[in-house]
């Protein structure tokens, strides 16, 4: 049977340009998500963008913010190409507008790879988002598993 191979990323912090902080803290969403998937024997592999580049802040431009850790590119550089899903955490609303350029260019690179967004800004606009979780190849799932599991079905 075809193993299903998931890459899980916390995307950097982003914050505005006049915040005195930008709260460093462990990806527990990902530890969490890895932890149940692998414990289904799929195999998943996680980007920290944040704890794998903690030093590294940059000014983005749309809106204007400081974003630390990996920039989109290295981060695109970081998913392997075996992956059949791609699965990205958006747990603050101000986050949303760069976390959608990293969509954006995750799916302009990988076309045929399905994209799924979770956390906790995703999951309080449902109403934007149609289902608690965003699929961008309109597969109506609700969790990573059941979205994996699918493409374990599709698979010749
Ligand atoms: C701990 C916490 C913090 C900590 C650490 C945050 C962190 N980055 O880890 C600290 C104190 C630093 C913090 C700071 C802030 N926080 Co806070 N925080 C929380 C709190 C209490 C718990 C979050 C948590 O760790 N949950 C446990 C982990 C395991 O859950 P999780 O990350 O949500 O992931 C689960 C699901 O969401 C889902 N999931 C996540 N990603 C993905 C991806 C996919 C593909 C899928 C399928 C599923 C999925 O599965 C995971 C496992 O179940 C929540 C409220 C709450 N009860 O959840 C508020 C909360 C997230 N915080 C909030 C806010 C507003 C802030 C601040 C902006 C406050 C401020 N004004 O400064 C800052 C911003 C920090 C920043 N990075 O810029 C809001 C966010 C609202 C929003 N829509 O943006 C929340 C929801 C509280 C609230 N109701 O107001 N926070």
């Amino acid at each position: 049977m075809l193993t299903v191979h998931i890459t899980l990323i916390r995307p950097p912090i982003f914050s505005s340009t006049n915040s005195f902080s930008s709260p460093v803290t462990p990806p527990l969403a990902l530890a969490y998500l890895s932890a149940s998937l692998r414990s289904e024997k799929f195999s998943v592999e996680s980007i920290d963008a944040v704890g794998e580049a903690i030093d590294e802040v940059y000014l983005f431009k749309k809106p204007e913010g400081h974003v630390r850790g990996l920039s989109i590119e290295k981060i695109l550089q970081r998913i392997p190409r075996e992956t059949d899903l791609i699965g990205i955490s958006c747990m603050f609303s101000q986050e949303w507008p760069f976390v959608k350029s990293l969509v954006n260019s995750i799916t302009s690179k990988f076309p045929d790879i399905t994209v799924m967004l979770g956390g906790e800004h995703i999951t309080a606009v449902t109403i934007l988002f149609k289902y608690s979780y965003m699929v961008h190849r309109n597969l109506r799932c609700t969790s990573l598993k059941q979205i994996a599991s699918t493409l374990v079905l599709l698979s010749p």
